[in-house]
Order: structure tokens, then C-alpha cells, then sequence
């Protein structure tokens, strides 16, 4: 998504401004090394670009940046939950305004802090006491942090994810490997399944790959570059595009916008709520991924 022409509301630093979209307030970044941007709604990236290069993130161009809905693209961060097995689908860390904490930077690049806090309306929703931080490392390549602390004090069980959309020059060229075998497809009622090792989409996808390698790899031929992601803190990567059919359905979305996307999610699946991770008081839990070209 293209950030660099909007005026700056608030100089921060020499490399680091806030800006608007709509209701949307955006944390700009624009490095020698590279150019981002997280809006403080959702805590959501929705831009990374190396310097030289296209965005590796994809946004909707029909996204809506009411400063209510979340954000169809980009980096949604699901967080308290993964999916629909509560209302909202996703959590609702992606529709819940953060607060921007800090932002510090050198030479090698900028980092951005962000912070959400249990208020009167996430009570509401999920009545515990958290602490939860979103790291965002903008350089060469983008590393970002969801550090979630249970400051309550009983235990309470979470799952999430960091659910990028790459932004691909055509899906039905892009190849993607480092998936793993074993995947659980959402598409047949949870059914577990065996993948292939090197995947090409050619139709809607909705899988948690339960086994994925350190580095997954998406070759995206058009636009001559593999995307490299690695992930940690997760137990599963999902592999998820709409495909023509979905894409339609989905008011926030173009008919065609399935064509350019594709999810390589950083998850922490679970069936269910209580089957989710459990953090005692105190205790803290880091999920992160790092997205970057080669
Ligand atoms: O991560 C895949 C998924 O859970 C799919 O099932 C699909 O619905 C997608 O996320 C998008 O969900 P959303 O709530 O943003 O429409």
C-alpha cells in the first residue's frame, strides 16, 4: 500500500511519522532500507517494502478504514483466539485500537512497539487481564512480534495468528513449498489430509499445515522474487486463498483480488478455546514471522 504521499499528522523522527487513512491513524516508516506501515487499528501492518522493491504485504483496495471493521489485508493480528470458534471471528485484537509505545532506529533499519491492554470493552468479550505487544522490526526484511502476558490472576488459554497476506504477482503461477505433509483442511470439516511438497493453488485453499519447515518458501515468478517465511512460537502454518468464488463474496475484497494474495499464516491453531495455550499468571508467550525476498 502506498503511504508516501499522505501528509504527516505528527513528525515523530527523522524516519517515523503518523498518518491517516480514513479513521485510520498509520505509523509510517520509510528507512533507506525500507518503507512500512502499522495502523494503530488492529495493530495491523499493511505495508512492507525493501527499498527498490514492490510491497511484499498485499492490501485490499477495498479495504475499509472505518476504524471499526478489520482491515482485509495486510498483517491482521488474531489474537485472543484463531478463527471462528468465538465471536468476533479472528479475536478482536484486529478490530481494537493500539497504542503506539515506542520507536527507536539506526542504521539498520526501525523498530515500532506497539501495546493493547484489557479495557472496559474487551472485558466484555473475554474477561481476563492481559499484556499484549506487538514488535515490529522494519529492515532488510520484516520481523514481527506478538508478546502476549497474562497479568491476571488466574490462568486463562488463547490460540492466534500473524495472518499475512503476501501481495503475488499471479496466484496460479506462485509455487509454495516448506508446508510440510500433514495438514488438517478446513475446507472438509477438519478432515487430516497428506500435501504435496511443492504446491500450486488452482482453486480456494484453507489448510493449517501442522508440520511446516523453518523457512517457507513462496516463488513468485511474475514479479521474479521467493518470499521467505519463517516462523516461531506457532505449532501450524494456514494456506489461505479465496479463490475466485470466496473473493466474490466478500464485500472487501475485488472480484480479482484473490488473483494477487495469498495467506501464510504464523498460528497457533486450536479447535477450540479451552484447547488453546495456557498461560499462568506471569507467564508470557511470543509468537512472531519474518517475511522477506530473495
Ligand atoms: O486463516 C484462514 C481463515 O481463517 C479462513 O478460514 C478465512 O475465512 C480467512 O481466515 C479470513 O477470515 P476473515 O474473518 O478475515 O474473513
Amino acid at each position: 500500500m502506498e503511504l508516501k504521499n499522505l501528509p504527516a499528522l505528527t513528525v515523530l523522527s527523522d524516519c517515523v511519522t503518523i498518518v491517516e487513512v480514513d479513521q485510520v491513524k498509520i505509523v509510517r516508516v520509510m528507512h533507506e532500507k525500507a518503507s512500512a506501515g502499522i495502523a494503530l487499528h488492529g495493530g495491523h501492518v499493511v505495508s512492507f517494502a525493501p527499498q527498490g522493491q514492490k510491497d511484499l504485504i498485499w492490501m485490499s483496495d477495498k479495504a475499509i478504514f472505518d476504524g471499526k471493521a478489520a482491515l482485509r489485508g495486510g498483517i491482521p493480528v488474531c489474537w485472543p483466539w484463531f478463527g471462528r470458534i468465538a465471536a468476533p471471528a479472528h479475536g478482536f485484537a484486529r478490530s481494537t485500537e493500539w497504542q503506539l509505545l515506542e520507536h527507536r532506529e539506526n542504521q539498520s533499519g526501525v523498530i515500532v512497539e506497539l501495546g493493547l491492554f484489557a479495557s472496559e470493552e474487551t472485558h466484555q468479550i473475554w474477561p481476563y487481564l492481559f499484556d499484549a505487544r506487538l514488535v515490529v522490526e522494519v529492515g532488510d526484511q520484516l520481523n514481527v512480534t506478538l508478546k502476549v502476558s497474562n497479568i491476571d490472576d488466574k490462568p486463562w488459554t488463547f490460540s492466534g495468528a500473524l495472518h499475512t497476506y503476501l501481495n503475488v504477482g499471479d496466484i496460479s503461477q506462485t509455487e509454495i513449498s516448506g508446508m510440510g505433509a500433514e495438514y488438517i483442511d478446513s475446507l472438509l470439516q477438519g478432515q487430516v489430509c497428506q500435501g504435496e511438497k511443492i504446491l500450486k493453488l488452482s482453486d480456494t485453499i484453507d489448510r493449517v499445515y501442522t508440520q511446516p519447515e523453518a523457512q517457507i518458501l513462496v516463488k513468485d515468478p511474475l514479479f521474479e522474487r521467493t518470499f521467505c517465511v519463517e516462523n516461531q512460537g506457532h505449532n501450524s502454518a494456514v494456506l489461505w486463498n479465496p479463490w475466485a468464488e470466496g473473493a466474490k463474496g466478500m464485500a472487501d475484497m475485488s472480484d480479482n483480488g484473490y488473483q494477487t494474495m495469498l495467506c501464510v499464516e504464523s498460528t497457533l491453531h486450536a479447535a477450540s478455546i479451552d484447547q488453546g495455550k495456557t498461560l499462568q499468571p506471569g507467564e508470557t508467550h511470543q509468537l512472531s514471522t519474518t517475511i522477506s525476498s530473495l
